[in-house]
């Protein structure tokens, strides 16, 4: 069995800690979180008796042979590389780092010591978006010349993530992130990008919608909108909403996890929700089962010595979109994204 180390003990790495207890390949035998009062009540929730308040002691004291990192972005860097530095191979929570030039160096030191990397970019392994994939992949709406990724909504996340209020980034930064992914990963890589901020709640300092153009290699035109500033009565957090036409065919993941597949001769409905896991919880069930999910392709690619497919490397472009929206979002200009 893998042996992992968690650094970070707050309200996200209790999603990792239960999937990490499911994982038959893995388990996390050592904590770690310089507040000593979550630092024990997580330990004593997952049976974890090696727990550590300084990260540097858990990677001196134990032989680990990953560590997941859940804190939030300020300390992603040092601990990363920290790891690095231990020979320990690395997955770290998104956003990677609050820059590029912070990201690249990330990255770069994990190369130079030759450590495995992943991004916990968990949003393009939630089931109902592979099941969209899957249905472009066998080539049922021909090739794809426009895609809208809309996630709308009036959900309280503040109330879990203090923190989110208060930054003078948001949504683009921390969901935005996301759905940027999920665009890359149904319809290519972007060439162009054009976006347009607002902030809509005056309780909070960064912007909390975002609307960016994207314009693919492949000629296609994408949309992606995200507002956490939208009063809806049947809330639908925290659920992507695709639409995809191609010149064959066309796709809708709906509501409720409804995906249409559409072409000129008949029109099929399936429903693809995501499992709800023993342990996870409604309206979060379909996020928690990607964390399964990334989890199963860490440890496969960890014992095949393979890159993962969201890897610190591949995070990069995700991270050039991010950098790219808040750039043309202060110039008012359409960009071209740099390939890398
Ligand atoms: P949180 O503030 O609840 O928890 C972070 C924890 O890290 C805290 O307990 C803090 O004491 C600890 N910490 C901070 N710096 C540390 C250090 N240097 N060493 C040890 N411990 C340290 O934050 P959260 O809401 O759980 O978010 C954590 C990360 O997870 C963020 O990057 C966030 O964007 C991400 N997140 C991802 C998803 C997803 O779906 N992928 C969802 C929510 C949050
Ligand atoms: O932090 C965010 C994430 O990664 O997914 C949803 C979230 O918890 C709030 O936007």
């Amino acid at each position: 069995m893998l042996r992992g180390g968690l650094i970070g003990c707050g309200f996200f790495a209790a999603n990792q800690l239960h999937a990490w207890r499911d994982q038959d390949g893995a388990g996390i035998v050592a904590i770690c979180d310089t507040d000593p009062e979550r630092l024990a009540a997580t330990g004593e929730q997952f049976g974890i008796a090696a727990r550590y308040t300084d990260a540097e002691a858990m990677f001196a004291a134990e032989n680990l042979d990953f560590v997941d990192i859940a804190t939030t972005p300020p300390s992603h860097r040092t601990l990363v590389e920290r790891a690095a530095r231990h020979g320990v191979p690395v997955i770290c929570q998104k956003p990677l780092a609050a820059t590029l030039a912070d990201a690249e160096a990330m990255v770069a030191a994990c190369a130079a010591a030759g450590v495995a990397m992943m991004v916990h970019e968990n949003f393009r392994w939630q089931a109902p978006i592979r099941a969209l994939k899957a249905v472009i992949d066998e080539g049922r709406i021909g090739t794809p010349f426009f895609a809208r990724f809309a996630f709308r909504s009036g959900f309280d996340v503040y109330a879990a993530q203090p923190y989110l209020a208060e930054g003078d980034r948001f949504i683009i930064e921390d969901l935005g992130i996301h759905i940027l992914d999920v665009a890359r990963f149904v319809m290519g890589e972007a060439a162009t990008l054009t976006c347009r901020t607002q902030r809509v709640n005056p309780a909070i300092r960064g912007e909390d919608v975002a609307t960016i153009l994207l314009g693919h290699t492949s000629g296609a035109t994408s949309v992606v909108d995200c507002s956490y500033a939208t009063p809806i009565h049947d809330e639908l957090f925290p659920q992507t909403l695709i639409e995809v036409d191609g010149d064959k065919g066309r796709l809708r993941l709906g509501a409720d996890y409804r995906l249409t597949i559409e072409d000129r001769t008949r029109i099929e409905e399936r429903d693809v929700s995501p499992p709800l896991l023993a342990w996870a919880e409604r309206p979060w069930h379909g996020i928690q089962e990607s964390v399964a999910a990334i989890q199963d392709h860490w440890v496969a690619c960890l014992r095949a010595g393979q890159e993962p497919d969201t890897s610190g490397r591949d995070n990069l472009r995700t991270l050039a979109l991010v950098d790219a929206a808040y750039r043309s979002a202060a110039s008012g200009r359409t960009l071209d994204v740099d390939p890398r």
